[in-house]
């Protein structure tokens, strides 16, 4: 018997596609089984998700972090002037929670737009 992948008479860790059934994929004469695993997640993994925290700082305009969080995270004056005062009152606060490469992004947005605006406004990610 040959085996390249695994031995299919003892335990395996991971379902085989093919040459489960012992006989499609043996050799000409009976006695080589080569099987090609195939890994098949049961449990797809969810794309791990980040939280998007701005930081509190003395010098930033109140009025220009509530317009950063209405502009790059869709919030309304209502909710935007709520985390504001949050991040204000508590050092840190939460934008939003999104898959890496969007959080990622987001974060640029934010230390670009306050960049060119020159306020030392932070914004960092947090696996959430
Ligand atoms: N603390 C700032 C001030 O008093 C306002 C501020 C709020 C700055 C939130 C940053 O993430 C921040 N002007």
């Amino acid at each position: 018997m040959i085996s390249l992948i695994a031995d299919s008479e003892h335990a395996r860790p991971w379902p085989l596609l093919a040459g489960t059934d012992g006989d499609s994929d043996r050799g000409s004469d009976g006695d080589e089984q080569v099987g090609i695993a195939t890994k098949t997640r049961t449990k797809p993994k969810k794309p791990s998700q980040f939280k998007v925290l701005m930081l509190n700082d003395d010098y930033t305009p109140m009025e220009f972090v509530v317009m950063v969080l209405k502009r790059f995270f869709q919030m309304d004056l209502e909710q935007a002037t709520r985390v504001m005062l949050h991040v204000h009152q508590k050092g840190v606060g939460v934008c939003g929670i999104f898959p890496y490469e969007i959080a990622e992004t987001k974060v640029n947005q934010v230390m670009d737009f306050a960049r060119q605006n020159q306020h030392p406004l932070q914004c960092t990610l947090e696996k959430a």
